[in-house]
Formats: structure tokens, C-alpha cells, sequence
């Protein structure tokens, strides 16, 4: 029994030694240690045994089943350890690696140029107003000196809600809005963002649906002269020292006297395009001295305060500035087209 009991172990460890899987290992510690097993096996058959041997056998059953759960034991360890180092292995993360791009957003084209212009006035000291897009026939025409029935008011074609409400077709009634507002008649510096309506027909520079920025200085001694100097300083910014600019006159019924702005088509160069229909110019804001009925109406003393206006038209700015060909880009929303513009 005692040899039996050394072969047993010695086979044991070996099928331990060659177990190269927990099962396989599991397996092992099964058939020779589990109930079935022929350690046990002998243990049950001590009752055979005279007194004497009854003690060294069992001694020496326990000592082989000591000898085997240890090394099932040290190769289970051995097994893991080897198991985790593969799954290491396999996950290993490569830190030096560039990370996945992830898709973001950028801000449309429009908006950037509306806060580039916004930036730059700021800068001049200039505030940010806002007033709403649907306006009282008041606000849009008559505080402006367009009264019913007046010619001018065929300039801007209209959306009408009611006989009273319109669409506004500019951001001046803004102007009119701020100074009737200031009810202590101090002088007004401000600049008003937003979108306007009118029933233009769409073509390469015009949309019935467009931004414009709006501009007001009220103050004591205001004159032409401080009118050219910021728009001067306006396009140079905007497009640098060597674009092209002119000042044509103009009529506006709210401003005396009235100019336009004109900058050089950078899509031709000047040389004549589809986008400045040939004139190698494109006009970007109209402006002018602020009329006295328009500060009177606003409260404002005309023998005391004088100002000046203007109104510009952003997309054609951002036509202007960054080449685009046709104003319609910015509202058909081809990614193609609006991602060349986001800013990394
Ligand atoms: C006006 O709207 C006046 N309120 C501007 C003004 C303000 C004058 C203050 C004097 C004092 P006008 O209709 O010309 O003016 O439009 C001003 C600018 O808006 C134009 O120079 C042009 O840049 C832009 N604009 C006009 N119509 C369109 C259109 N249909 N699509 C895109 N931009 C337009």
C-alpha cells in the first residue's frame, strides 16, 4: 500500500507538471483528490490494515495528498500568473498613440463675421444692441421719416403681418427704438445686430432673408467727417489697407446727407463678375448724418444733438473678405462649403 501510495503520487505530479489549463489542472486535483479519487480510495480500505500500519499509511495518504493539493496549488498560481500576463499583453495601450478625432462643430460663417465686425466697434466703444424682427410699421418706416404713402418705402419690399406689423425690412427702426428709450437724452453710441426680411428676389448678392448690422452715434458736434473716419477705419480692418473703397451719394430718407460704401469685388479683383455684376465694386452699407425729424421724433433736440447712421450688409462683407461667390451659400448649408470656414 505504502508503494502504491508513492506511485500515486509520483504519476499525480506529473499530470500536474504537464496540466497546462486551470481546467486541465482542475481535472487533475478531481480524479486524484475528489472523493473518487484513489487516495481516498486507500483511506477507505485502512480497515484492512493491521494496528500498526494503520497509523504510517494513513500518515503517509495524508502526507501524498498534502504533497499533491500543494503542487495543484503552485501550478494553479503559476497558471494565472501566466493567464494575466497574456491578458496584459493583449490590452496593452500604446499611450504615444494619437487619439481618435472627434467630430466637432464650428461656428457658420455668418456669425463669425457678425462677431468680427461686433469685436471691432466694441473696440471703438461702441455697444450691442437688439430689437425685434417683427416690427411695428412705426419703428420701420415712420419714426425713420418714411410716412405712409411715401415713395421711399418702394425701396424695401415688405412682409406684412398686419396693416401695422411688418417683418422689418432693416435694423434702423433699432436706432429710433434706442433713442426713444434713453429717456435722459444723453448721447447714443451703439451698434445692432440682426436678421432682416424682404421680399427681394434671391440672386448671387441678394436674399430674402439677411443679416444687418446697424450703427448710431448721437452726440454734441458730430459731423460727416467722423462718419468716413470710422467707416474708413471699419474697411481697412475688415479688409486691409490695400482694398479699394469708395463713397457714392445716396438717398435715404433718414439720414441727409446719404452715402453708400462700395468695396473692390475680390472675387474678380475688380475686373468684373457675375457677383458685382460687372462694376468691379460691390456696395456694402449705406449711411449717412442722422435726418433731424429722426432725432426730433426720438426726443432728441436737433439744434443741440447730431449723428450719424449706417446699415451694412454682413454677408456681402463676408463675400467680400473670404471670396464667396454667390450670397445663397450661406443658407443652403452644404457642410463642404460652411466647414472651410470653422475655425480649428
Ligand atoms: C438700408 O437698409 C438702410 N437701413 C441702411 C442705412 C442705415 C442707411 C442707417 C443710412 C443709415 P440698404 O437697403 O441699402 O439700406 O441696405 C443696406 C445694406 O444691406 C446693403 O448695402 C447691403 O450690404 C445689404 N443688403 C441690402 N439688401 C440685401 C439683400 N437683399 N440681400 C443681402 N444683403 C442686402
Amino acid at each position: 500500500m505504502k508503494e502504491q501510495l508513492q506511485a500515486l503520487q509520483t504519476e499525480a505530479l506529473e499530470k500536474v507538471t504537464q496540466a497546462s489549463s486551470r481546467k486541465e489542472l482542475q481535472d487533475v486535483r478531481v480524479a486524484y483528490l475528489g472523493k473518487k479519487g484513489p487516495i481516498t480510495e486507500v483511506l477507505r480500505g485502512m480497515g484492512k490494515l493491521s494496528k500498526e500500519e494503520r497509523p504510517v499509511i494513513g500518515e503517509l495518504a495524508n502526507t501524498v495528498r498534502g504533497a499533491i493539493a500543494e503542487a495543484i496549488n503552485h501550478k494553479q498560481a503559476v497558471i494565472e500568473a501566466a493567464e494575466l500576463e497574456k491578458q496584459l499583453a493583449a490590452e496593452t495601450i500604446d499611450v504615444t498613440l494619437p487619439g481618435r478625432p472627434v467630430p466637432t462643430g464650428g461656428a457658420h460663417l455668418l456669425t463669425t463675421i457678425v462677431e468680427e465686425i461686433e469685436d471691432l466697434f466694441i473696440g471703438m466703444g461702441f455697444e450691442v444692441k437688439e430689437g425685434p424682427e417683427v416690427e411695428t410699421d412705426y419703428f420701420n418706416f415712420e419714426a425713420l421719416n418714411l410716412p405712409k404713402e411715401h415713395p421711399a418705402r418702394d425701396m424695401q419690399d415688405s412682409f406684412y403681418i398686419t396693416e401695422e406689423i411688418l417683418m422689418r425690412t432693416h435694423t434702423s427702426p433699432v436706432q429710433a427704438r434706442t433713442m426713444t428709450a434713453i429717456k435722459d437724452k444723453r448721447p447714443v453710441k451703439m451698434i445692432c445686430p440682426g436678421k432682416v426680411y424682404r421680399r427681394d428676389t434671391d440672386d448671387a448678392t441678394h436674399s430674402h432673408q439677411f443679416t444687418q448690422i446697424e450703427g448710431l452715434l448721437v452726440d454734441k458736434n458730430v459731423r460727416m467727417s467722423d462718419l468716413k473716419g470710422v467707416l474708413d477705419h471699419f474697411a481697412k480692418q475688415m479688409f486691409g489697407e490695400d482694398r479699394e473703397i469708395r463713397l457714392r451719394p445716396s438717398f435715404f430718407p433718414f439720414t441727409e446727407p446719404s452715402v453708400e460704401m462700395d468695396i473692390s469685388c475680390k472675387v474678380c479683383n475688380g475686373k468684373g463678375c457675375s457677383v458685382c455684376k460687372k462694376t468691379g465694386w460691390i456696395e456694402i452699407l449705406g449711411a449717412g448724418m442722422v435726418h433731424p425729424r429722426v432725432l426730433e421724433m426720438a426726443g432728441y433736440d436737433p439744434t443741440e444733438y447730431s449723428g450719424f447712421a449706417f446699415g451694412m450688409g454682413p454677408e456681402r462683407i463676408a463675400m467680400l473678405k473670404y471670396g464667396v461667390d454667390d450670397i445663397r451659400h450661406f443658407y443652403t448649408n452644404d457642410i463642404r462649403f460652411l466647414k472651410q470656414y470653422h475655425k480649428q
